[in-house]
């Protein structure tokens, strides 16, 4: 089995000291980070995605196994930070209320990080006051909303909405994205920027912010 099957397979069973061992044996190997992530951790997450749907695995298992992904994805962490990149700004970011993942949202704070921007984890469960108030008194340019639940997404119309109505829907670039999260979405509810995946969404806020 290679290393990166390992990887997904003991992700999916929870062991997440054996996920941490395997990552750092394949970074030591040559292994990409971007290929340990999405071919080791993030397949072994949408495996797991996949049982969890059709109730082949429960709550625990899944806990488990976000877990194991934490672990892992805390060994990459450096490798996915791109060093010295002169970009600068703040952002802050946040699951948004009522939904309580957040490893998707705790890897774009990663790559943000990786390319020089201070973020505020604003951490799950957000409502839109507490965004809004991370723009007004610790001087945020950017808010990142994730949602993973169809249940929760909406919550980012109320975001737009309570930037609107304290007045700073001007001075403030609103990023969505998240599993359910699409373009048309984006739109529908007057956000400026969706993105389907982590780095693609720290390019995208650097552009924002160099813009
Ligand atoms: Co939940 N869960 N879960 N869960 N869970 C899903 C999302 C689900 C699709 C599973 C399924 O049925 N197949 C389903 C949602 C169905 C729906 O809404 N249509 C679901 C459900 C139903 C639930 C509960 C309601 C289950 C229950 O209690 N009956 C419950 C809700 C709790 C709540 O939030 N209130 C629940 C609970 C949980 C756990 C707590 C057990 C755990 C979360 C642990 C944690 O996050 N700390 C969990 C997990 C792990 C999942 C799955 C299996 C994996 C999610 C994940 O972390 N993926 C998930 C199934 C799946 O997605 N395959 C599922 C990996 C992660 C890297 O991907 O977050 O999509 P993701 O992030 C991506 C992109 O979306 C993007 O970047 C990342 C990739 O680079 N991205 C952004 C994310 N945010 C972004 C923001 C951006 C830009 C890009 O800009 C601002």
């Amino acid at each position: 089995m290679s290393i990166l099957n390992e990887i997904s397979e003991n992700l999916q069973r929870g062991k997440a000291k054996i996920v941490k061992t395997l990552v750092q044996q394949a970074i030591e190997e040559g292994v990409p980070a971007k290929q340990i992530l999405e071919e080791g951790l993030l397949s072994g997450m949408n495996i797991v995605g996949e049982k969890f749907k059709a109730n082949e695995v429960f709550v625990p298992e899944v806990l488990v196994a976000a877990r194991a992904m934490n672990m892992g994805t805390a060994v990459l962490k450096p490798l996915l930070a791109e060093d010295g990149v002169e970009a600068s700004g703040k952002v802050c970011i946040g699951t948004v209320k009522g939904d309580l993942h957040d490893i998707g949202k705790n890897l774009v704070k990663m790559m943000m990080e990786g390319k020089g921007l201070e973020v505020v984890d604003l951490g799950v469960d957000v409502s839109p006051e507490q965004f809004v108030d991370a723009v007004q008194n610790q001087g945020c340019q950017i808010i990142c909303c994730s949602a993973l639940l169809t249940t929760t997404m909406g919550i980012m119309a109320d975001v737009v909405k309570a930037a609107e109505a304290a007045g700073i829907r001007d001075s403030v670039k609103i990023m969505v994205g998240g599993a359910p999260v699409t373009e048309a979405f984006c739109q529908q509810i007057g956000a400026d920027k969706y993105t389907p995946d982590a780095a693609t969404a720290a390019d995208v806020a650097v552009q924002l912010l160099a813009g």
